[in-house]
């Protein structure tokens, strides 16, 4: 439901008058007025620009056109069906496919990053052409990325640009109405129940604002957020300073016995074992991509990323295994 449109008389309002908070706004227009005609199209504006002129706008209505989504956002995602941490390649096909399938379900996504996307900007080496081995390239004609073949008998396609298929699979996700982007937000830990057999079962994550999560050893009392969920999807990616986060915390409190940390880069060995091994490790946690290879010691694949597209695919499956059981 979106928030009341307010109503206020723009003339009176100058610097000097504290607006009331019962103060009401015009119906503003919802195309910029000019002078004289509305203009509906950036053709209408063409030439006419001494005459442009913004619809008029009051800064707090921009205050509060976004905080109050933000937080009603906060509040409907507190309870989450299913929560991925880490919107990098495996991530957001995850997002995809899970948002896809089912429309009814709640589906947050938590990002370190101001920027999602994770390693999937660049194909490698800062180049900028992405491969996608076969048959990965279905995952792109589902998505609606163009690609290259090099030669009919190709055992691999080209995306002339990764941010093509990061932008793409970016906004495909951000579009589902059921999915709520997080970003410049940190998984700090894991929300656990005791799964009646003396072990644990992940029931949601503890989150941060990432710039206080990177300050909690210089700012005291910065508590964190929490997001019930009964279903985790992390795909935090392999090692590094944001790296294998979950699978990380599942070692240091004693639910994983060991990490059998990413092995050397091998592209054949690696993205078949990321893409079959994609699964639940602990109950109510599904580890995808990169950092399932830290999870399974399985090798790194190097500048290839169809093994993320289709773990994503493969999480999702397993998703919805666990809550559809
Ligand atoms: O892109 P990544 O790092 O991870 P994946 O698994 O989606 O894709 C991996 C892929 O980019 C490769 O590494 C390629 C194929 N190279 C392989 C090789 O051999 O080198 O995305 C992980 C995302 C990032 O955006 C992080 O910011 C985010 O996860 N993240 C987190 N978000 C929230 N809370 C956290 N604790 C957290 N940790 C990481």
């Amino acid at each position: 439901m979106s928030p009341p449109a307010l109503m206020m008389d723009v003339q009176s309002n100058d610097s000097t008058t504290i607006p009331t908070t019962k103060m009401t706004l015009p119906q503003v227009n919802s195309v910029p007025v000019n002078g004289t005609t509305k203009m509906e199209t950036i053709d209408d504006m063409a030439g006419k620009w001494n005459d442009f002129k913004f619809a008029p706008i009051r800064e707090s209505q921009v205050s509060r056109a976004m905080t109050r989504r933000y937080y009603a956002d906060l509040d409907k995602y507190a309870e989450s069906d299913i929560v991925i941490v880490g919107a990098g390649s495996c991530g957001l096909s995850t997002a995809y496919v899970l948002a896809k399938a089912r429309p009814d379900l709640k589906i947050a996504i938590i990002e370190a990053g101001v920027a999602p996307g994770g390693g999937a900007w660049l194909g490698g080496q800062l180049f900028s052409a992405m491969i996608m081995r076969k048959p990965a390239d279905a995952f792109l004609r589902e998505i609606g990325v163009p690609y290259e073949e090099d030669g009919s008998d190709s055992n691999y396609v080209v995306v002339k640009h990764a941010a093509l298929f990061t932008s793409t699979i970016l906004s495909k996700v951000l579009q589902f109405p059921n999915v709520k982007l997080f970003n410049a937000t940190t998984v700090e830990d894991l929300i656990t129940r005791p799964d009646g057999n003396g072990g644990i079962r992940i029931a949601g994550v503890v989150t941060n604002w990432t710039l206080v999560s990177m300050h909690h050893d210089d700012q005291s009392c910065m508590d964190p957020n929490t997001i019930n969920a009964p279903v985790i999807i992390s795909t935090t990616g392999h090692d590094g300073p944001f790296g294998a986060f979950s699978a990380k915390r599942l070692l240091s409190m004693g639910a994983l016995a060991s990490l059998g940390g990413m092995r050397g880069l091998d592209m054949n060995l690696a993205e078949d074992a990321i893409v079959k091994g994609t699964r639940e490790i602990v109950p109510g946690l599904i580890t995808g991509g990169m950092e399932l290879s830290e999870v399974d010691g399985a090798n790194r694949m190097g500048p290839t990323f169809g093994a993320m597209a289709l773990s994503g695919v493969k999480a999702a499956e397993e998703a919805l295994r666990i809550w559809e059981d």
